[in-house]
């Protein structure tokens, strides 16, 4: 396999320019694209398009591994990287870069990063194991995905690393583990999501999905880590969607294993999709999650399959919406039990926890963990709950 070399570049682009820059312009067929450095500095009402490797990867043709960096100043910039190409078919395979969004001194700006390829990837192509980290502060809305745009046929997304850190007043970002959407047989990675709160923020927030937008056909997700980190920790305008799979499940779709961990605010945490819709009664396959809201009064739905659901001491006033009912909302009637993991508020065994659980008086039972935490079980009453539904 012919490798193209490893380049170094870093320039300027003025003011009101539309570029497209490639990291290896001219790529023969089945050629492994260099290991290339890039640094752009973009000024204001820019358009920028970087691309690490070329517009096309096709057959088995193989990315390079490179570092492609965006610092963004000025305002009313639009900047979109992809770590490898535009498009993948065939065996092509994407590198493992590193994609970096720096738009921390500017304003109005928004950016796009892709580990792999932002349009369509197809057959049996396979995304790197990229690294993608977006800085942002400014009024700018931002999004990070670890693979592409589209993936189908029997593609595969790379493991990857997402880190969005917010340094600035306002701003947020959606952060994607592999794609937009998967569909037939394509397989999301194994990803790790974090979204950094830095502590001169004000407000923001955004929308982690552990694998894509929307799983369809028989699409498979990873098993990921979702977390929020707040180094503020006394803001009020914050809030996180945290779906461990995608906002919408169909067909066959099968959900992975995902840890989700919220900030310190009122978060939604989700453990598969949002929206179910299955080809026939069971036909979606949900994965077995953990949940932790931390603090702020967050929502839960473990979704199908059998999930954890934890809590640390100042967990606030949650709520958990599908306890042991995951399975029914896509029509299964597979068996299920959910827990309740309480092992922080350090009970000395069930007795003691069981005297602190009543009926709300609207068919919900109410777990009174301190004078300030509780959990409410939407549809459960108290008497349906026993020792085996707890770690203590
Ligand atoms: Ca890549
Ligand atoms: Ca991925
Ligand atoms: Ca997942
Ligand atoms: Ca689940």
């Amino acid at each position: 396999m012919r490798r193209l070399p490893n380049d170094t570049i870093a320039l300027s682009i003025p003011e009101m320019s539309f570029e497209t820059l490639f990291g290896d312009p001219d790529f023969p067929a089945n050629a492994h694209g260099g290991n290339d450095t890039i640094t752009v500095d973009v000024d204001s009402m820019t358009s920028l398009i970087l691309v690490g490797d070329t517009a096309v990867l096709l057959d088995r043709s193989q990315g390079g591994n490179d570092t492609l960096r965006v610092n963004i100043e000025g305002s009313l910039n639009t900047v979109i990287v992809h770590g490898d190409a535009q498009s993948m078919s065939g065996h092509a395979r994407g590198g493992n870069d590193t994609v970096i969004g720096d738009s921390e001194n500017s304003i109005w700006n928004g950016f796009t990063l892709y580990g792999d390829a932002g349009g369509d990837m197809s057959d049996h192509v396979q995304g790197g194991n990229d690294t993608v980290i977006g800085v942002f502060g400014g009024r700018s809305l931002n999004t990070l995905v670890g693979d592409g745009g589209a993936m189908s046929g029997d593609t595969r997304g790379g493991n990857d690393t997402l880190l969005a850190l917010q340094t600035g007043l306002t701003g947020s970002a959606v952060l994607y583990g592999d794609a937009g959407g998967l569909t037939d047989h394509a397989r999301g990675g194994n990803d790790n999501l974090i979204f950094t709160i830095g502590n001169e923020a004000q407000t923001g927030g955004g929308n982690l999905y552990g694998d894509a937008h929307e799983l369809s056909g028989d699409a498979r997700g990873g098993n990921d880590t979702l977390t929020v980190v707040d180094l503020h920790g006394n803001l009020h305008y914050y809030s996180f969607l945290m779906v461990g799979d995608a906002f919408s499940m169909s067909g066959n779709a099968e959900g992975g294993n995902d840890v989700l961990t919220g900030g310190t605010y009122a978060d939604i945490l989700v453990g598969d999709a949002r929206h179910y819709y299955p080809a026939a009664p069971g036909s979606i396959t949900g994965g077995r999650d953990v949940l932790n809201g931390k603090g702020g009064n967050d929502e839960m739905w473990g979704g199908p399959n059998s999930d954890i659901f934890a809590f640390d001491k100042g967990s606030g006033q949650d709520l958990i919406q599908d306890f042991g009912q995951g399975n029914s909302v896509v029509g299964s009637t597979a068996a299920e039990h959910d827990l309740i993991d309480v092992q922080d508020y350090g009970f000395a065994d069930w007795t003691a926890l069981e005297s602190l659980i009543s009926d709300d008086g609207a068919g919900n039972a109410v777990i009174h963990l301190t004078a300030s935490d509780t959990i409410t079980l939407q549809g459960v009453q108290t008497a349906d709950l026993h020792a085996t539904d707890f770690i203590v």
